[in-house]
């Protein structure tokens, strides 16, 4: 399970599959920026979770940006005019999960 930018993660869902990985794409937004970002499932053999991790590499690269502080849930009243934060967008979250059972029907 895979959690990127919206753009980011388009790119990642067309290299998944354009190497015959499978890949759902689930519309998301992150809890603290609030932004749109997609939630990527991507149901591999063991053999594969090093390629899925290789290509998020690839397509979702980390990058630094300032974010005004209005409006963000953490930082309750927050005067006008406070400086904006540094955070850090792009990359990608990603959750190695065991698969109990697959089955489609
Ligand atoms: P957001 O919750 O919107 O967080 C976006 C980025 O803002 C985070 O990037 C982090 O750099 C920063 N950030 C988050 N909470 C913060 C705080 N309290 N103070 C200062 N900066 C903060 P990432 O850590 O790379 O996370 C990217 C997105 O991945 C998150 O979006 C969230 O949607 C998801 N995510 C990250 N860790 C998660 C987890 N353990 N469980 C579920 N979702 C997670």
């Amino acid at each position: 399970m895979i959690i990127a930018s919206s753009h980011d993660g388009d790119r990642l869902i067309d290299s998944l599959v354009s190497r015959g990985l499978p890949a759902t794409k689930i519309a998301s937004r992150g809890g603290f920026l609030r932004r749109g970002s997609v939630t990527i499932l991507s149901g591999v053999e063991d053999d594969n979770v090093d390629i899925v991790l290789e290509l998020t590499r690839r397509e979702c690269q980390t990058r630094r940006e300032l974010v005004p502080t209005q409006g963000l849930p953490v930082f309750g009243e927050v005067s006008i005019g406070a400086a904006p934060i540094e955070v850090q967008v792009g990359g990608a979250t990603v959750f190695v999960l065991e698969v109990a059972r697959f089955e489609q029907v």
